[in-house]
């Protein structure tokens, strides 16, 4: 592609000047905005992350592809779902390999919702669970469900075999699995099994987790409960006597009493010690006016309040937001990602003022600050009032997204006006150029029958599989202060009820330009180091055969950073400028050559004569 002068001068403008504009949603999403953001995932195996949405009033499943030119996510024919028929309303979508052919696939759990009178006769609290089987460029949807379970389920992987299995409540109230075989039949059930325990019924809306929570590189189950939290651990000697997961131990619920409300747990690196902390919002009454973000410490076994300012510059107070059979918002969910690239993880988290019962929610970043009152916490989360400008009145759902893939995560944003839902998309414009390592952990399976795929760079390349969840992701590495600097995340820990995690970690590094020391991967008891990885670049890491680490895959692509394109930028538009005025020069010069030499024989002959 030729460089275009007027719109390098216009960058550097834009760079010089900061006027940048963050509502990039005319570019991004070219005018499809009813499509609700659902899951997120690389369907066609581009390394571009692709969006899964719904859409036809939550009847209808499509795949949004991301496209490096905008508009930057695009339909495409044959990746749409329709449910209206069935009258199956889709409540959750997650992308993976259900059938260990490489390909991604696309479950979704339904639960019925007649479009005319009601039937009473079916039971509207069950779950359908149905897989749409993936090729590389389409979708084949079914309409028959593989599951009938209660609540939404976990995608994890029972028996490390890279098929992603399902964790929930089947129909008769008894925790199970359902693992997934090759042949696309309907997936084995194996209840969970416990000597000692009665085992109680599981949270609805839940918030269970799969990471590994006691740094074995074995992935961990974290399970929420009406009455508490309960870890079981992933055993890497599970055979026939004894099972995969084991019960850990019991974690109270951070607050007591009917009028308590808890949210979806996450787990985040809070403090960057190189350890994910288990952190809940909650409300202490049932309004929710007294909201809190709290944090157990495994340390010290207890709970600990992260003391979250709720008050603006207005000194209005405000609250999480949380409507009962509302979109996104019907439990109070927050989502992780590195905004500012300094490390420490932020979140996005929606909020209403406490007074004005009709005042519509906002969605905020909140951003992860130093505390030096905090207690024994050295960080807490500081709400950015105008950073998600211009979307502020009226945001149901912010949730992390690289719409550039330039490992700058920007925002996906869910507007919501009384009573219509529309999408925006929202430009990270970080005004400084700070580094990141971006790390995608993929199943490493294989297809035979379609194992190339053209790849981003436009040569063909093979596909490694998809969306895994489980890894633990660590990097250690020195600072320019000659701290060390230890970071942990897990990938896709969780998948139901619009959580809306990323495939894959960014790591932000804040202004070092360092090589990476150390990046390790774990999973299914085995782990393998990449020493001296370069920053801006983007991993992916294929853990193929699984209990071999040392043939374990890293392919680096390198991101240049924003100065470099911009410096590139300003030389290739001084070049041609240059270029230009020697070329206008050139040609003057030639002209009046011309005209001298004209003149100059003109004269010859004049004095000749
Ligand atoms: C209601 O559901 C039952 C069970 O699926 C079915 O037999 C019946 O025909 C349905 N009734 C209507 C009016 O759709
Ligand atoms: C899946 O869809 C493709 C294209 O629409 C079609 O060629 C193929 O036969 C379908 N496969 C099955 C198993 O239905
Ligand atoms: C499907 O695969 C599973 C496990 O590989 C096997 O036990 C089962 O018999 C197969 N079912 C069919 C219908 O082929
Ligand atoms: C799990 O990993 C440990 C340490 O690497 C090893 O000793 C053990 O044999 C592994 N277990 C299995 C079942 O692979
Ligand atoms: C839980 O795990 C820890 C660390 O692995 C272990 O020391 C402890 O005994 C376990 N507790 C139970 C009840 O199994
Ligand atoms: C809640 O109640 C349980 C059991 O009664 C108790 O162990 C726990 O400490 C209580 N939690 C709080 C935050 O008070
Ligand atoms: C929302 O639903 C939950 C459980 O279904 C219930 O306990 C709670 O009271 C409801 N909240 C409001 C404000 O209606
Ligand atoms: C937000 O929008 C609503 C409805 O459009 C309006 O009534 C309200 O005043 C607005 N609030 C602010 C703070 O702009
Ligand atoms: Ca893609
Ligand atoms: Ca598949
Ligand atoms: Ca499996």
């Amino acid at each position: 592609m030729q460089p275009n002068p007027i719109n390098s001068i216009c960058f550097l403008l834009l760079a010089v000047f900061s006027v940048e504009c963050s509502d990039i949603t005319k570019l991004a999403l070219a005018g499809v905005t009813e499509d609700l953001p659902a899951a997120f995932g690389d369907f066609n195996s581009d390394e571009l992350t692709d969006v899964f949405v719904l859409n036809d009033d939550g009847y209808s499943v499509e795949i949004l592809l991301a496209n490096e030119e905008e508009p930057l996510l695009r339909k495409s024919p044959n990746l749409k779902c329709s449910y209206r028929k069935h009258e199956h309303t889709i409540t959750s979508v997650v992308p993976g390999d259900f059938d260990g052919d490489a390909l991604m696939d696309v479950l979704v759990t339904a639960v019925y919702k007649p479009t005319g009178e009601r039937n009473y006769s079916i039971d509207s609290r069950i779950t359908y669970v149905y897989v749409n089987w993936g090729g590389a460029r389409y979708l084949n949807c079914t309409y028959e469900p593989l599951v009938k379970m209660l609540g939404e389920p976990l995608a994890i992987d029972y028996d490390q075999n890279m098929i992603i299995d399902l964790f929930g409540e089947n129909t008769h109230e008894r925790r199970a699995f359902w693992v997934f075989n090759k042949n696309r039949t309907k997936p084995t059930e194996i209840e969970m099994r416990h000597n000692k325990r009665p085992m109680t019924n599981l949270r609805r809306p839940h918030a269970h987790a799969f990471l590994d929570l006691n740094h074995d590189y074995m992935a961990d189950l974290f399970i929420t409960t009406n009455d508490n939290f309960e870890i079981w651990h992933g055993n890497e000697e599970a055979d026939l006597l004894s099972p995969h997961f084991v019960y850990n131990m019991t974690i109270p619920l951070p607050l007591n009493g009917t009028d308590a409300v808890i949210g979806q747990s996450l787990f985040i690196d809070v403090e960057l010690k190189g350890k994910v902390d288990l952190v809940t919002p909650v409300c202490y009454d049932k309004e929710c006016k007294n909201s809190a973000l709290m944090l157990y410490s495994m340390a010290e076994k207890q709970w600990m309040n992260l003391q979250v300012n709720f008050k603006d510059d207005l000194t209005n107070v405000w609250k999480f937001y949380q409507k009962n059979g509302s979109k996104y918002t019907d439990v109070i969910t927050l989502r992780s990602g590195d905004f500012n690239l300094d490390g420490f993880p932020d979140l996005l988290a929606t909020l209403s003022p406490i007074q004005g019962s009709n005042a519509l929610p906002q969605s905020f970043l909140l951003e992860n600050v130093p505390c030096q009152t905090c207690g024994a916490l050295k960080r807490t989360y500081s709400v950015q009032w105008n950073s998600l400008n211009p979307f502020r009145n009226g945001t149901v759902m912010a949730s992390f997204f690289d719409f550039y893939q330039d490992g700058i995560l920007d925002c996906i944003i869910v507007t919501f006006n009384g009573h219509q839902y529309r999408t925006a998309a929202f430009k990270n414009s970080l005004d400084y150029d700070a580094n990141f390592i971006k790390v995608m952990v993929l199943t490493g399976l294989t297809n035979k029958n379609d194992p190339m795929a053209n790849g981003r760079v436009g040569k063909k390349r093979r596909t490694y599989g998809t969306n895994l969840p489980g890894p633990s992701i660590s990097y250690k590495t020195i600072t320019q202060e000659g701290n060390i600097r230890h970071g942990l995340s897990c990938q896709l820990p969780q998948s139901a009820h619009f959580s809306l995690n990323l495939p894959y970690t960014i790591f932000g590094l804040g202004r070092t330009p360092n090589f990476v020391d150390k990046v390790t991967v774990g999973l299914s008891n085995h782990s393998k180091s990449w020493t001296q990885i370069i920053p801006n670049s983007q991993m992916v890491v294929i853990p193929w055969p699984p209990n071999e680490p040392s043939r374990w895959k890293a392919q680096l692509f390198v991101t240049p950073s924003k100065l470099i394109l911009m410096s590139v930028a300003a030389l290739t538009t001084v070049c041609g400028l240059i270029t230009v005025i020697i070329g206008v020069l050139h040609w003057k010069e030639r002209q009046e050559d011309k005209k001298e030499r004209l003149s100059e024989s003109h004269r010859f002959h004049f004095d000749a004569m």
